[in-house]
C-alpha cells in the first residue's frame, strides 16, 4: 500500500530520527531528504487512512492559494482555521490583549478593517504563484505560464511555480514549506497517438510529518487534477520530495498510535465540472468518494 511510504518515513524518525531544538521551541526528531510517489492515473487521491484526514479543509486551503490572496478572512469565510495561528499571535503580541482564537476569528470576520490590518500573512503562497514582483516591478502570473507552457510546449523542462521569493520572506507570516512545483509530461513521443500524462513533483523544504504532510499530498495532488483536466491530459504521478522532514516531540505518542494501524484503499477523486479556467474551482467540485479512514488523532500545532 503507498501509504507505507508515508508510515515507514515517521518509524524512520521515530528511530532514527536527530534529536534537536527548532524554531518553535516545542523540539523535532528530524532528518534530511525523503521522496513519496503516489501513481494518481486510476483516479486515486492520496487521502492517507490511518487516520481521518479533513481533505475538504486541505483542498479549500488550495483553493484559496489559487486565488492569489493572503488574508485569512476568505479562509474563514470558508471555516478553515488552520492560519489563525500565526495572525493570532502578532496581535497578541503588539497590543498585548489576551484574546481567545474564537473571538479574533470573530472579529476578522465582522469588521473588514480589523481584518485588512490584522488577518494579512504577507506574500505567502498564493500572492508569490500569481502576482510575482520582480525587480523591475513586472509581475508575473507564474501558474498561468506553467498552464500556458502546459499547452503549447509540453515537453518543456521549466514548466516550475516557485514560492521562495528571497526578497519578501521577511514580510510572510510563515516562509514557505512547500514552495516547488515542477510539472512533468509523458506520453509526448512524436509519434503521438497517446494521451499526454501530467505529473507533478514537489519540493517541500520543512514538513511537519505528522499535520501537515496528510494535508500537503492532498492538496497537492488535487492540484494536479485540476491542472490535468484545464490542459487535456490524463493525470500521472505525484512525486513528493521533503528537506528537513520531522516528527514534533508532542506528536510521538499520536504517531506511534497510529502506526499501529493498516491503511485501507485510497479514496477516488472525480472532478464534477469542468470549469472554464484554473481560477473558476469551487470546494463542490470535488467528489471524494470510498473514503473510510481510521479514527482522526487530534495534535498540537506548534507555530
Ligand atoms: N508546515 C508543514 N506544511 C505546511 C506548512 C507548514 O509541514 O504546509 F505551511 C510545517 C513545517 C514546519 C513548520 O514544522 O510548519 C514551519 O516552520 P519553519 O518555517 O521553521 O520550517
Amino acid at each position: 500500500h503507498p501509504e507505507y511510504q508515508y508510515l515507514d518515513l515517521m518509524e524512520h524518525l521515530l528511530e532514527h530520527g536527530d534529536r534537536r531544538i527548532d524554531r518553535t521551541g516545542v523540539g523535532t526528531l528530524s532528518g534530511l531528504g525523503a521522496m513519496m510517489r503516489f501513481d494518481l492515473s486510476k483516479g486515486q487521491i492520496p487521502i492517507f487512512t490511518t487516520k481521518r484526514v479533513y481533505w475538504k479543509l486541505a483542498v479549500k486551503e488550495m483553493l484559496w492559494f489559487l486565488t492569489g490572496d493572503t488574508n485569512i478572512r476568505n479562509l474563514l469565510q470558508e471555516n478553515v482555521r488552520i492560519w489563525t495561528d500565526w495572525p493570532l499571535a502578532k496581535y497578541r503580541k503588539a497590543t498585548g490583549e489576551d484574546i481567545d482564537q474564537v473571538a479574533f476569528e470573530k472579529r476578522i470576520l465582522e469588521d473588514e478593517a480589523f481584518a485588512l490590518q490584522w488577518g494579512d500573512l504577507g506574500p505567502v503562497y498564493g500572492k508569490q504563484w500569481r502576482q510575482w514582483r520582480d525587480a523591475e516591478g513586472r509581475v508575473h502570473d507564474q501558474l498561468a505560464s506553467v498552464i500556458k507552457d502546459l499547452k503549447t510546449n509540453p515537453s518543456s523542462r521549466r514548466m516550475i511555480f516557485h514560492a521562495w521569493n528571497v526578497g519578501e520572506l521577511a514580510d510572510m507570516a510563515l516562509h514557505p514549506c512547500h514552495m516547488v512545483y515542477q510539472f512533468h509530461v509523458s506520453n509526448i513521443s512524436a509519434e503521438g497517438g497517446k494521451r499526454p500524462r501530467l505529473s507533478l513533483m514537489v519540493f517541500q523544504r520543512s514538513c511537519d510529518l505528522f499535520l501537515g504532510n496528510p494535508f500537503n499530498v492532498c492538496q497537492q495532488a488535487a492540484l494536479l487534477a485540476m491542472v490535468a483536466q484545464q490542459v487535456d491530459m490524463d493525470v500521472g504521478e505525484l512525486v513528493w520530495s521533503g528537506g528537513d522532514v520531522h516528527l514534533y516531540l508532542n506528536h510521538l505518542d499520536a504517531i506511534r498510535e497510529q502506526l499501529s494501524r493498516e491503511p485501507k484503499p485510497f479514496p477516488t477523486l472525480r472532478l464534477l465540472r469542468r470549469p472554464a479556467s484554473i481560477d473558476d474551482y469551487r470546494i463542490e467540485d470535488f467528489e471524494v468518494t470510498g473514503y473510510e479512514p481510521h479514527a482522526a488523532i487530534a495534535a498540537e500545532v506548534a507555530v
